[in-house]
């Protein structure tokens, strides 16, 4: 199976996203029949979803990862929402507001969620299934690739708390044994 594994560059305070380096972490490595792309992603509203798409198309499953400032524990986001709400300006100085294209209010994400939720929880990692994935590039980005869905390829998305990507390895290896 060919997973991709995306992660985000820097944006305002975040000078160093634990979930780029957890994307070139695992980029190239096979765990369980899992051969991983491990992508970076700008955090750009427009050319983060631009970069992802083409690589959709070749790829079973997207893991899609993020940091969320004000997260203590990992985040399984459930759904991507149909709205804009940018606090800050992205990389490329988009700041956008509103309904992200013409579609669902919501769309529920196709990964296995009970699958990784059931790994963590017999691992004893701390995590909460989350049904807002914030309104900022993460959630445009989750959406549109929701969007673009095709029958039998599965996209999904969890936000990480701000901490060194090291504590987070562990974690992210056995969402990826769950897709
Ligand atoms: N987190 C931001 C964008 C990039 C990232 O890692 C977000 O939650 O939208």
């Amino acid at each position: 199976m060919r997973l991709l594994l995306t992660g985000f560059g820097p944006f305002g305070s975040i000078v160093d996203n634990p979930t780029e380096r957890l994307a070139r972490h695992f980029h190239g490595r096979t765990i369980e029949d899992r051969a991983i792309t491990g992508v970076v992603l700008p955090t750009s509203f427009a050319r983060a979803t631009a970069t992802l798409a083409p690589l959709l198309a070749e790829h079973d499953a997207a893991l899609m990862l993020g940091v969320a400032e004000t997260a203590e524990v990992l985040r399984l986001e459930t759904v991507g929402r149909n709205a804009d709400d940018a606090r800050m300006p992205d990389v490329d100085g988009a700041q956008p507001v509103g309904p992200i294209a013409d579609g669902p209010s919501t769309l529920p994400v196709t990964i296995e969620i009970e699958r990784i939720a059931h790994g963590w929880d017999a691992a004893r990692i701390a995590y909460a299934v989350s049904d807002s994935a914030g309104a900022y590039v993460c959630n445009h980005t989750l959406y549109q690739a929701l969007r673009a869905g095709r029958a039998g390829r599965r996209v999904g998305f969890i936000h990480v708390p701000n901490v060194p990507f090291e504590g987070l390895v562990t974690a992210i290896e056995l969402a990826i044994s769950a897709v």
